[in-house]
């Protein structure tokens, strides 16, 4: 499911090295993913972080799981690894005296929170205990060094991870640029985000990994032949108005192409 893409050749190509393992807050065996679709869990509300919300499993990619809020619409999916301690075990906010929020942007009343709170809870599948593995430790510092290759969940496309490099480090943020798009999708994080992965993790969690893109990617010139002008504008069949992802077509949704549709494609 990794693809194609073949990161051996790739570095040689390019010339550059993978950043090693130990940058990464991330287990040198990618963890199982034990949920199932439906499943419900408790979650930090990613807009509102002090706040824990009923989520349920709507989609998942490898040891990556796609959550909605309970009470949410579906414009706010999030993903989240399974090893992730932003989710826990329903019950978890009760046993340490803690309440179950509304999520931010609750669809409903504030004052209907209570009964949809049970409503929702009645009957569902709970996710059991076996199923939330434990979050990897932190690396005491930040060793990416400018030029590393990685894979890096892309922020305006949260389903895929994609090749890319570190552009520039400081302190304890690094750039994330992703080969082949032309800064589009950079993005600074923390060395500890949990978006970053060793080169070959998809390969080993069986993700999909997208090749790299095609726009100013000089590891390409060579034998893919002509790049691309950004000025031309591409034929398409796509006649739905919205940046056309091939990407992934059975994942659906498209999670945060909503705030941040682009016309990079
Ligand atoms: N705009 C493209 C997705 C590009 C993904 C790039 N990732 C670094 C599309 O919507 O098809």
């Amino acid at each position: 499911t990794q693809g194609s893409f073949d990161w051996d050749n790739y570095l040689v190509e390019s010339g550059s090295i993978a950043a090693p393992q130990s940058c990464f807050k991330q287990s040198f065996t990618p963890p199982l993913n034990e949920f199932k679709l439906n499943m419900k869990i408790e979650a930090v509300d990613p807009r509102n972080l002090t706040s824990i919300c009923v989520a349920s499993v709507v989609g998942m990619i490898g040891p990556r799981l796609r959550l909605r809020l309970d009470g949410s619409d579906n414009k706010n999916d999030f993903w989240r690894l399974v090893d992730s301690s932003d989710l826990h075990l329903i019950g978890y906010c009760e046993l340490f005296g803690g309440l179950l929020q509304p999520p931010l942007g609750f669809r409903m009343n504030p004052s209907s929170w209570p009964a949809f709170l049970q409503k929702t809870l009645n009957g569902a599948e709970v996710a059991p205990a076996e199923c939330f593995k434990k979050e990897p430790p932190t690396p005491k510092c930040n060793e990416f060094k400018v030029g590393m290759k990685l894979e890096a969940v892309d922020r305006k496309n949260p389903q895929l991870i994609c090749p890319a490099t570190v552009g520039a480090v400081n302190g304890d943020q690094i750039h994330v640029t992703f080969d082949g798009w032309r800064g589009a999708f950079d993005y600074w994080c923390r060395y500890d985000s949990r978006d970053l992965f060793p080169c070959d993790w998809c390969l080993k969690s069986g993700h999909q990994l997208q090749p790299p893109g095609q726009k100013g990617n000089p590891q390409l010139k060579s034998s893919k032949g002509k790049e691309v002008p950004l000025s031309i504008s591409l034929p398409t069949s796509n006649t739905s108005g919205n940046s056309g992802s091939k990407a992934s077509p059975s994942l659906g949704g498209g999670a945060g192409k909503s705030l941040h549709s682009n016309s990079t494609s």
